[in-house]
C-alpha cells in the first residue's frame, strides 16, 4: 500500500473534503500507517508502536488489541452544549439510512485497515440510525450487520465488543434497566437482545454494559433498592440469553460515577465489583476501565486497574484522558506517558487484560476538523501506550523497583509476619508480640525514589 508523507497527504486532503457521494474512499491521501521509529519526522507514522515488537513475551499487537470506537471516530461531529458539530464527514451526507450506514462502514474499515488496528467497538445505533419502531430498527441492524460481516471477512478486522445505546433516546430519560416504569425496562431488554444478537453474529469477543442513565438525578423520587435489584435481574437475564445462544465472550461493566446522571450506580471499579458479586455475575462479568471515568470518580486510572486486577476482573480498557482543570468527561486521546507507564506496570503485573483490549474511547477536539486529525490522534494514543509499555517493562526488568517493593513488605515473608499472613496468629498473639518488641522502627516509604525510577525509564 501507498506510504504517506507529510506533504503528500496535505494536498490530497483538500480533495477529500470534497469527496463525492458514492466515492467510497474517504481518506484519500493517507496510506498504510507504518512503524518508522522514534527518529522519523513523518507525522503519519508510528514512532513507538511496532505491532510485531515483543515485550514481556507478547507482541505489542497482542498486549493492546487496539480498537477504534465507532461513535467518536465515525459519528461524533463535534457538537457541544454551545454549538453544533463542526465536522462535515464525507461519509455522513447520504439521507437514506442504509446508504449512510454503508458509507460509514466503508469509512470505518478504510480507517481501521490504514491505521493497522485489529478491532473496533460499537453501540447498536452508531451503526445505523434508529427507526420509528422496534421492528424496523431490528431490520436495519440486521442489514448493516450483514454488510459489516463481509467487511470483517475481507479485512480480517474483528469486533472487540458491542453494546447498546440505552441512554440517548428520550424514552430512557429515567433510566433503562433501572427505569421506574416496567414498559421501559422491557423495551431496553428488547434493544439489548438485538444488540447481543448483532454482537454474536459478528463474532464479538465481549459485550459491554455502560449504564449511562442507570442512576438517579434526585434520591427524593428514587427507590434505589428496587432499581438496583432490577438492574441485577436485567444483567442476569441478558447473560442467560447470550449464553443460551452460545456466546462464549466476556461481559464487561464499565464504571462511571456521574454524567449524564448525578449519581450512577456503577460508580467506580470497587462499586461495580460489588454489583457483580451481589447479583451472582462473577463467573461471567469483568470490568472495562475508562481513564476519564476513573478521574471523574476522584481516582487515578492505575488505581481503578489495580482494584479490578485484585478481584481478577481486569477485562478491558477504554483509553482516553480527562483535563486537569475541567471536570467533565472530555474524552481526549491519551498523551501522558508517565501516567500511562504507571498503568502499564499494573497491567504487566496482572498478566494483561482478560478478554478485552485497548479501545480508544476518545475524540478529536471540536476544532480539529481535518480528516487527517483522526489519524494523528490514534497514532498519538497508540504511541503513548507503546512507549509506556516499553518503559514499564524496563522498570520491571532492569531497575531496583521490584526489589524495593519486595523489601518494603519483607516482614511478612518470614517469622511472625509470615505466620500472620498464613492466618496462624490470634489477636492475643499480636498483643504479646507488641508487648515484647516495643516501639516499631521508623521505615521510610521512599516515594520519591519510586517516582524517580519511573521518570528514569519513561
Ligand atoms: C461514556 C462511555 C461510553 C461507553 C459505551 O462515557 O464511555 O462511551 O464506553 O457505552
Ligand atoms: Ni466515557
Ligand atoms: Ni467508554
Amino acid at each position: 500500500m501507498e506510504k504517506s508523507t507529510g506533504t503528500q497527504h496535505k494536498i490530497n486532503l483538500k480533495h477529500n473534503s470534497m469527496a463525492l457521494l458514492g466515492d467510497r474512499t474517504y481518506f484519500k491521501g493517507i496510506g498504510q500507517i507504518a512503524y518508522e521509529g522514534r527518529e522519523s519526522d513523518n507525522p503519519l507514522a508510528y514512532k513507538y508502536y511496532n505491532p510485531e515488537h515483543v515485550v514481556a513475551g507478547k507482541t505489542m499487537r497482542q498486549h493492546f488489541k487496539f480498537a477504534m470506537a465507532y461513535w467518536h471516530t465515525l459519528c461524533g461531529t463535534g457538537g457541544d452544549p454551545f454549538g453544533p458539530g463542526t465536522k462535515k464527514f464525507p461519509w455522513a451526507q447520504a439521507t437514506d439510512p442504509f446508504r449512510a450506514a454503508e458509507e460509514k462502514a466503508d469509512a470505518a474499515f478504510e480507517f481501521l485497515t490504514k491505521i493497522g488496528f485489529d478491532y473496533y467497538c460499537f453501540h447498536d445505533f452508531d451503526l445505523i440510525d434508529e427507526a420509528d419502531t422496534l421492528a424496523q430498527s431490528e431490520k436495519r441492524i440486521q442489514k448493516i450487520v450483514a454488510y459489516l460481516k463481509q467487511k470483517q471477512e475481507a479485512s480480517g478486522v474483528k469486533l472487540l465488543w458491542g453494546t447498546s445505546n440505552c441512554f440517548s433516546n428520550p424514552r430512557y430519560m429515567n433510566g433503562a434497566a433501572t427505569n421506574p416504569n416496567f414498559d421501559v425496562v422491557a423495551r431496553a431488554g428488547a434493544q439489548v437482545k438485538i444488540a447481543l444478537d448483532a454482537t454474536m453474529e459478528l463474532n464479538g469477543e465481549n459485550y459491554v454494559f455502560w449504564g449511562g442513565r442507570e442512576g438517579y438525578m434526585s434520591l427524593l423520587n428514587t427507590n434505589m433498592k428496587l432499581e438496583q435489584d432490577n438492574m441485577g435481574r436485567f444483567l442476569n437475564m441478558a447473560k442467560d440469553y447470550a449464553r443460551g445462544q452460545g456466546f462464549k465472550g466476556t461481559f464487561f461493566i464499565e464504571p462511571k460515577p456521574m454524567e449524564p446522571t448525578k449519581h450512577q450506580y456503577d460508580f467506580d471499579a470497587a462499586t461495580s465489583i460489588n454489583t457483580i458479586r451481589e447479583y451472582g455475575l462473577q463467573d461471567d462479568f469483568k470490568l472495562n476501565i475508562e481513564v476519564n471515568h476513573a478521574t471523574l470518580a476522584q481516582h487515578t486510572f492505575q488505581h481503578e486497574l489495580q482494584v479490578a486486577a485484585n478481584a481478577g476482573m481486569l477485562g478491558s480498557i477504554d483509553a482516553n484522558r480527562g483535563d486537569y482543570q475541567n471536570g467533565w468527561d472530555t474524552d481526549q486521546f491519551p498523551n501522558n506517558v508517565y501516567e500511562v507507564t504507571e498503568a502499564m506496570l499494573v497491567l504487566l503485573k496482572a498478566g494483561g487484560l482478560q478478554g478485552g483490549g485497548i479501545n480508544f474511547d476518545a475524540k478529536t477536539r471540536r476544532n480539529s476538523t481535518d480528516l487527517e486529525d483522526i489519524f494523528l490522534a490514534h497514532i498519538g494514543g497508540a504511541d503513548t501506550f507503546a512507549k509506556a509499555l516499553l518503559a514499564a517493562d524496563a522498570v520491571l526488568r532492569s531497575s531496583a523497583y521490584e526489589d524495593l517493593l519486595e523489601k518494603r513488605y519483607a516482614s511478612f515473608k518470614e517469622g511472625p509476619g509470615a505466620n500472620f499472613v498464613a492466618g496462624k496468629l490470634s489477636f492475643s498473639d499480636l498483643y504479646t508480640y507488641a508487648q515484647q518488641h516495643g516501639e516499631p522502627d521508623q521505615i521510610s516509604g521512599k516515594q520519591e525514589l519510586f517516582e524517580n525510577i519511573l521518570n528514569q525509564y519513561t
